[in-house]
C-alpha cells in the first residue's frame, strides 16, 4: 500500500482545530473546519498512524467579553454556557476530541504565563508607549472589538483588531482611522500608556524559511508569505482590559486574546496526557524538532497561525507546526455568511433537532467542494446531494447487495473475490490516500463515491436477479463480490460518515461499532461463505419535498426578518382570519389508538385516531421527537377536515395539532386532551 507522505506510524502526531469562541451556538462555519479535522484524523488512524486530536473553548478576548456585557452576565457565566453547548454538540456530530478545555483552564494560565516568561527572557519582549482609543462616554479604554473605524488599508469600516469587512487584515491597537466607540458610537479620545510588544521582526527571516517549507494547503502559506515580504511590525500583545491573563508585570493588563488561544493547543494536549495518565506524552510533539503538529484552521485567522504563533513557539524554544491547513469560508445560498443578516445555519436548531442524521452534513462539508475554496451552503443543493449521491448511489448499492443476497441465500454465499473489483478496491485506497496527503477531502469522498458506482454497474451487468432463476452458484458468486464491495465501502466511508458505516457493519453481520476500528487493509479482507448477515434496510434516507420545504421556510423567513430589521421596519404581524374561516376549522378530540413508524422515513409516525364515529389514518412528522409508544393512548386534538394529502406515500387524512414550545425551537408537543371522549368538538 502507498505510504503517507509525512506521518509515519512510529510517531504521534498532534492535529489541532482552531478554537471556537464560546460566545455563541455552533454554525455551519465552524464545521468548514472541524469536519475536514476530524475526517482527516479518522483517515490517519485507518492507515495505522497514532493520532491525538485536541481543541477547547476560547474563552478570553473581547469576543466574549462584549457578548457578555450585551448578555448582562458574566464573562465567566457567558463561556462557561456555550462551552458547554460545544461540549454537547461536538459529539453529536461524531466530532470526537481526545481532549476539548478552555483557554482559562489552569493549564493554560500557566504554559501561558511560562511562554511569556520565556520570551523575555530571550529579549523578544519590550515595552512601549503606546497611544489607544478610549471613550469619555462609556469611560473605558477600547481594544478590539470595542472600537470602529476606517481600515488603514483599504478604508472599509473595520473594527479596531481586523478589517472585518474589507480587505481581512490584521490591525494593531491604534492602527484603525477615525476612532469610535462600537457601544455608543461616539468618537474617541487617544490615551497613552505603557504595552508590551513582541519583536515579530526579529523572526522576519525564521519565518520566511519556515513558511517556504512547512506543509499544508497553499492558501495558508503563500498568504502568510506574502505579508511576511510586505514587511513585519512588532507586535502588541498586551491590552488595556480587565478579563483575561493578567500580564505579570503590569496586573492593569492582559494578555492579548490571541497570545494564549493558540497556548491552548499545547495545554489541551498537557491535559490530555494527564488524563491518560502519561503526563509527558504531550512532550513528544511539542518538545523534539520532527514531531508532528498539523492545524485545521479557516481561511480567516491564517496570519495568527502562520506569523505569530510560529514565531512565538520558536521565540521560546518549542516544536513548530508541521502543517497549517486552511479552509476556505462558507457561504449560505451565494451570500456572504452572516449571522446579523439571517444567512447561517444553526446546527442545534437548524440540524440536530430537525431529526437531520450529522452524516450527511459531514458528507456535504468534505464534498461539496476543494479544501480551499469558499463552499456554498443551500438546502436544495443539500438534499440533493443526500438524495442523488448518499441515497441514489452508495446506499442504493448497499441495500441492493444485502437485500437481494438475504433474500435468495439469508448468509454469505460461496464465492471468490473478483480480480477486477480488487484492483478497484485497491485503486480507491490508493486515491484516498493520495487525498489525504494533499489535504483534499473531495478527492477522497468522490472515490468512494466512484467505488459504490462501480458496485452499482457490477450489479446491473450481471443481473443476479435473472441468474437466480437460471445458476443459483453463478449467481451466489455475484452476490458474494456484492458483499465484499459493500464490506470494503463501509471501511472506507467510515472516516467520513461514521453511523452509516456503523449500520452497514451491523447488516453484514458484524458488530456495528467495531467498524471504527477497522484500518483499510480491511478493506481487501474478503467475508466468509456460509457467515450470517443482518437484516438489511436503506442505510441512507432520502430528504424528502416537506421536509426540504420546511427547512427552506425556516432560513428564508430568518432572512426576511433580518432585511425588515435592517430598513427599521416591526416584523409583520401574521395575517388574521375571518371568525367565518375560522369556524370552518373541524378541530376534535381524537384518541390514538395505534402508533408506528413509517418504514424508511425518519419523521413519519402512522396513528390510528379513534375520532368518536370513526377510525382514521393520519401521518405525523413526530417521528424524531416521539416514540410510538409515548403517543399511542393519548388523546390529542385533532384537525379533522383538513383535505386527504399523501404523506411519504400514505393517505393521511387529518392533523395533529401540537405546540411548539417556546423555549426549545424545534420541539413540538401534541395538545392534550385526555379525559374528552374522542369526537368532542373544539370551538
Ligand atoms: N477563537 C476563532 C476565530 O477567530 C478564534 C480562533 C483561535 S485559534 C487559536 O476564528
Ligand atoms: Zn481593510
Amino acid at each position: 500500500m502507498k505510504e503517507l507522505r509525512n506521518y509515519p506510524t512510529d510517531k504521534l502526531v498532534l492535529v489541532t482545530c482552531g478554537l471556537p469562541y464560546a460566545s455563541g451556538e455552533m454554525h455551519i462555519g465552524h464545521l468548514r473546519t472541524y469536519v475536514p479535522a476530524d475526517v482527516f484524523v479518522r483517515l490517519l488512524k485507518k492507515m495505522r498512524v497514532d493520532v491525538t486530536f485536541v481543541c477547547g473553548s476560547d474563552t478570553h478576548g473581547t469576543p466574549v467579553l462584549t457578548s457578555a456585557e450585551a448578555a448582562g452576565v458574566t464573562p465567566k457565566e457567558l463561556y462557561t454556557k456555550y462551552h458547554e453547548h460545544y461540549l454537547e454538540t461536538f459529539p453529536k456530530l461524531s466530532i470526537h476530541f481526545d481532549n476539548y478545555g478552555t483557554t482559562d483552564d489552569k493549564e493554560n494560565v500557566n504554559r501561558t504565563l511560562q511562554i511569556v516568561a520565556e520570551l523575555k527572557k530571550n529579549g523578544y519582549i519590550y515595552p512601549k508607549e503606546l497611544e489607544t482609543p478610549f471613550c469619555d462616554k462609556c469611560n473605558r479604554s477600547l481594544p478590539d472589538r470595542f472600537v470602529r473605524g476606517e481600515c488603514p488599508h483599504c478604508h472599509k469600516d473595520a473594527r479596531g483588531d481586523e478589517c472585518d469587512q474589507g480587505c481581512g487584515r490584521y490591525l494593531e491597537p491604534g492602527d484603525v482611522l477615525n476612532p469610535r466607540c462600537a457601544i455608543c458610537g461616539l468618537p474617541t479620545r487617544q490615551v497613552t500608556r505603557t504595552h508590551y510588544y513582541f519583536k515579530l521582526t526579529a523572526f522576519e527571516d525564521f519565518l520566511k524559511e519556515y513558511l517556504t517549507n512547512v506543509d499544508g494547503t497553499k492558501n495558508a502559506k503563500n498568504y502568510a508569505l506574502g505579508w511576511v515580504n510586505e514587511g513585519l511590525r512588532d507586535w502588541n500583545i498586551t491590552r488595556d482590559l480587565e478579563w483575561g491573563i493578567k500580564y505579570p508585570d503590569d496586573p492593569n493588563l492582559t494578555l492579548y486574546v490571541w497570545v494564549d488561544a493558540p497556548i491552548h493547543y499545547i495545554s489541551s494536549t498537557e491535559q490530555w496526557a494527564n488524563r491518560i495518565g502519561k503526563p509527558n506524552e504531550w512532550k513528544k510533539v511539542w518538545k523534539p524538532e520532527d514531531g508532528r503538529l498539523v492545524h485545521y484552521i479557516g481561511q480567516d485567522i491564517v496570519y495568527h497561525h502562520c506569523i505569530f504563533w510560529p514565531a512565538m513557539l520558536k521565540g521560546s524554544g518549542y516544536n513548530l507546526p508541521s502543517a497549517i491547513v486552511a479552509s476556505g469560508m462558507v457561504k449560505i445560498e451565494n451570500h456572504n455568511f452572516s449571522r446579523g443578516r439571517g444567512y447561517v445555519v444553526w446546527i442545534k436548531d437548524d440540524y440536530l433537532d430537525k431529526g437531520l442524521d450529522p452524516d450527511y452534513l459531514r458528507y456535504y462539508m468534505v464534498s461539496f467542494t476543494g479544501h480551499t475554496r469558499d463552499l456554498d451552503f443551500s438546502w436544495d443543493a443539500f438534499a440533493d446531494k443526500v438524495n442523488t449521491e448518499l441515497v441514489g448511489v452508495f446506499g442504493n448499492f448497499i441495500y441492493r447487495a444485502l437485500h437481494f443476497t438475504n433474500k435468495h441465500f439469508g448468509e454469505v454465499p460461496e464465492g471468490t473475490l473478483d480480480t477486477s473489483l480488487k484492483a478497484e478496491i485497491e485503486k480507491c485506497i490508493e486515491t484516498i490516500i493520495d487525498g489525504t496527503n494533499e489535504y483534499e477531502l473531495k478527492k477522497v469522498a468522490d472515490e468512494i463515491l466512484r467505488l459504490a458506482s462501480v458496485g452499482n454497474e457490477y450489479f446491473q451487468a450481471n443481473a443476479p436477479w435473472k441468474l437466480v432463476q437460471e445458476d443459483k452458484a453463478k449467481a451466489g458468486e455475484i452476490l458474494y463480490n456484492a458483499i465484499a464491495l459493500s464490506k470494503a465501502l463501509a471501511v472506507l466511508i467510515d472516516s467520513i460518515l461514521p453511523n452509516v458505516a456503523e449500520a452497514v457493519w451491523s447488516q453484514l453481520g458484524y458488530d456495528g461499532p467495531k467498524v471504527h476500528e477497522s484500518v483499510f487493509e480491511d478493506a481487501l479482507k474478503v467475508p466468509k461463505p456460509g457467515d450470517a448477515l443482518g437484516t438489511p434496510k436503506p442505510v441512507i434516507n432520502k430528504i424528502d419535498d416537506d421536509l426540504l420545504a420546511d427547512l427552506k421556510k425556516n432560513i428564508e423567513s430568518r432572512i426576511r426578518l433580518a432585511e425588515a430589521k435592517e430598513r427599521g421596519e416591526e416584523p409583520v404581524a401574521e395575517e388574521t382570519i375571518s371568525y367565518d374561516d375560522f369556524k370552518k376549522l373541524d378541530l376534535r378530540a381524537g384518541k390514538i389508538v395505534e402508533c408506528e413508524k413509517v418504514p424508511k422515513k425518519d419523521r413519519l409516525l402512522l396513528l390510528k385516531v379513534d375520532l368518536g364515529t370513526e377510525q382514521r389514518q393520519i401521518v405525523t412528522g413526530l417521528a424524531h421527537l416521539y416514540k410510538p409508544e409515548e403517543l399511542k393512548g393519548i388523546t390529542a386534538l385533532f384537525l379533522t377536515n383538513l383535505e386527504p394529502k399523501k404523506i411519504g406515500g400514505i393517505e393521511s387524512k387529518g392533523m395533529i395539532i401540537a405546540i411548539e414550545k417556546a423555549d426549545e425551537e424545534g420541539v413540538w408537543v401534541p395538545v392534550k386532551v385526555d379525559g374528552v371522549p374522542p369526537g368532542s368538538k373544539a370551538a
